[in-house]
């Protein structure tokens, strides 16, 4: 699906802004017509946000069930005339029934992707009513998945007792927030028009280019267009000049003397503002059909997986980074532009050159930011909590119960599907974009996840015109977690590991921690596949200190990651660290979480911790190529 962009045919409206609000405690919403008129008794909520934090108290955080969200708006007929007129939401958490003008014009289930509809023939004179209920709910159907019970069961504020209202079990650790999390827009088209774009990169011999340098390379591309007209596709480059160009609605596209897409190198010295790093290039794809033109920044690069190695325009890469949210306060999981660009900017003063879009898609704003900045990317499902091993595995009514287990397991397979299909769909041009993460920490070892996730593996790499490397993102679990007992030595074109040695096992035991990791380690290497840390982790609550390393001091985080370095270091096909995680963040109740898990390296406010600098002399030294070799 094509992100929104202002053309020469195309109008852009933004429906960002204060609309109106209310629960739907009682669930009476739609029995009662409330997208009929505007809302009773509203209060105000911005738009793009989760409303969670917005307002104070217990049942508006803990919100169980619908919302509903109401703005009005007019459009200038003349703008529209003989226009196919669409409206998009780039995510409602976590389903979305849209009505405009009374009328019910879409439904959506799953929170982190688009969805649009055409929306001309339902359009008034005047002022236009637009509703969007919301429900937060999540179960054995939704992505991600929530459970019977806690995740974290005996250690959550309902285990043993009676909970007072009905609520949400994330099975996952993040706070389920909710709403209206990135924009609502109106745009057009012409009747005739562009539906969909896929481009791919060759640069032949790339692996014999050095970095910096320009090379030929050749961009097919395939428009999907509904209607008739001719297709021309062209590529401007930085400073406006035309490098290629191809008519119809198949072809190719060669540049000479290209300038790759490359990721940010490390800067070193921010001091007194020299060091404002270049932006990556992207060159202009513009793409004409009769009357419609769509344009699309567009980064030229390769990606490929080579025995252990993670070949970035044909050299080993290796990842220096994050795991992520989407969160901030009070914004919860909504749009916040100014703190992305400070993120990416926080990773580049650390020498960082990549991040993984845990748990879910992310805005496809971030994505075109990263595109920008040379941040390489892991794109992530929601597939996550797909694993009810969790919290001791009783999950079920308090009964123990395999996840794949046909009768009482997780029925998300399809849902799954329609997710891969349509992250894909909407991000397979990006640059940045270098691996598909089909799923976080799912039961790997359990009966049925090899039957559970080939298809989607198989459903990836037949998608993706680009044939980008895919993995599934693997848990500790078990006493000898390793290639033996998890699907992903099979599935995964690369290794993630999510371990806490030293954290959840061997707590405040380093040199056990070393010990167990290492043997694991020795484990995969039979694999000969690359591996990476997609988490390691130690909570740790700005402020504390100590002499002695203890858990959840800012001295012990250091130990941590110090110990971590160490071994990484040592194994050359670990081609890659992403630790867990960037900055604090907002999770479920419980008392292993202290106002949220505390495992950034800096606060929820992005103040550094100690780790922070630890990590910043690391990956200064630490170039984006040919660590390994
Ligand atoms: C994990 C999960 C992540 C959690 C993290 C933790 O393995 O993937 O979502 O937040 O552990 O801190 O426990």
């Amino acid at each position: 699906m094509l992100y929104p962009v202002l053309t020469d045919s195309r109008l852009l409206i933004d429906l960002s802004g204060v609309w109106d609000f209310k629960l739907d405690d009682n669930g009476e919403g739609f029995d009662e017509r409330w997208y009929d008129g505007p809302l009773e008794g509203a209060m105000t909520m911005p738009v793009p946000a989760s409303y969670n934090d917005i307002k104070e108290g217990v049942d508006f955080r803990e919100h169980y069930g619908w919302v509903f969200y109401q703005t009005t708006f007019r459009i200038p007929a003349a703008a529209l005339k003989g226009q196919r007129v669409l409206l998009r939401c780039d995510a409602v958490t976590h389903h979305a029934i849209v009505f405009l003008n009374g009328q019910e014009i879409a439904q959506h289930r799953g929170g982190f992707l688009p969805f649009e509809t055409e929306i001309g023939d339902a359009l008034v004179k005047g002022d236009n009513l637009l509703t969007i209920a919301v429900d937060n709910r999540i179960d054995y159907t939704t992505l991600p998945v929530g459970g019977e019970s806690d995740m974290l069961a005996g250690v959550g504020p309902v285990s043993g007792g009676k909970a007072a209202r009905k609520r949400n079990h994330p099975n996952f650790d993040f706070f389920n927030y909710a709403g209206i999390i990135r924009p609502v827009r109106i745009y057009t088209t012409p009747k005739d028009y562009i539906r969909d774009i896929a481009l791919v990169t060759d640069i032949p011999g790339v692996e014999g280019i050095p970095e910096g340098q320009t090379a030929e390379a050749s961009v097919s591309y395939e428009l999907d267009t509904v209607g008739s007209g001719d297709a021309k596709v062209e590529v401007y480059d930085r400073e406006g000049g035309l490098v290629a160009s191809s008519e119809g609605t198949k072809g190719t596209l060669v540049i000479k003397d290209a300038h790759l897409w490359e990721p940010a190198k490390p800067v070193a010295d921010h001091a007194h503002n020299k060091s404002v790093p270049e932006k990556a290039y992207l060159y202009r794809v513009v793409a004409r059909f009769g009357e419609d033109v769509y344009e699309l920044p567009y980064g030229l690069r390769t990606v490929k997986v080579d025995g252990t190695s993670f070949l970035i325009n044909g050299k080993p890469f290796y990842f220096k980074g994050y795991g992520k949210h989407e969160d901030s306060f009070p914004n919860g999981r909504g749009q916040n532009l100014a703190l992305w660009v400070k993120d990416l900017n926080l990773m580049r003063w650390q020498g960082a050159n990549s991040f993984r879009t845990s748990h879910y898609p992310y805005s496809e704003d971030m994505l075109r930011l990263c595109d920008e900045e040379g941040i390489v990317v892991i794109d992530e499902t929601p597939g996550v909590g797909i694993n009810f091993d969790f919290g001791g595995g009783a999950n079920f009514n308090g009964q123990r119960c395999s996840t794949f287990d046909p009768e009482h397991g997780v029925k998300t397979f399809e849902h799954h599907k329609e997710v891969i299909r349509d992250e894909i769909a909407r991000d397979r041009n990006h640059a940045c974009v270098v691996m598909w993460s089909i799923a976080n920490e799912p039961d790997a070892h359990s009966d049925g996840a090899y039957e559970y996730f080939k298809p989607l593996f198989d459903l990836a790499r037949q998608l993706d015109p680009q044939k980008r490397p895919c993995t599934m993102i693997s848990v500790q679990s078990g006493a000898t977690p390793g290639p033996d007992v998890d699907v992903s030595a099979k599935l995964s074109d690369v290794i993630c590991l999510n371990r806490y040695y030293g954290w959840y096992s061997q707590g405040g035991d380093l040199e056990a921690a070393e010990t167990a990791l290492r043997a694991e380690l020795d484990r995969w290497e039979k694999t000969g596949k690359p591996v990476m840390f997609t988490e390691y982790g130690a909570d740790t609550v700005m402020g504390l200190h100590d002499t002695t390393p203890v858990m959840f001091t800012e001295e012990y985080q250091v130990e941590y990651y110090r110990m971590y370095s160490r071994v990484f270091d040592e194994y050359a096909f670990v081609m890659g660290e992403q630790v867990w995680n960037f900055a604090d963040f907002a999770t479920s109740q419980g008392i292993v979480r202290v106002q949220g898990n505390k495992k950034g390296v800096f606060t929820r406010d992005r103040r550094p911790k100690l780790a922070a600098y630890f990590l910043r002399e690391r990956w200064l030294t630490i170039p984006n190529f040919g660590y390994k070799r």
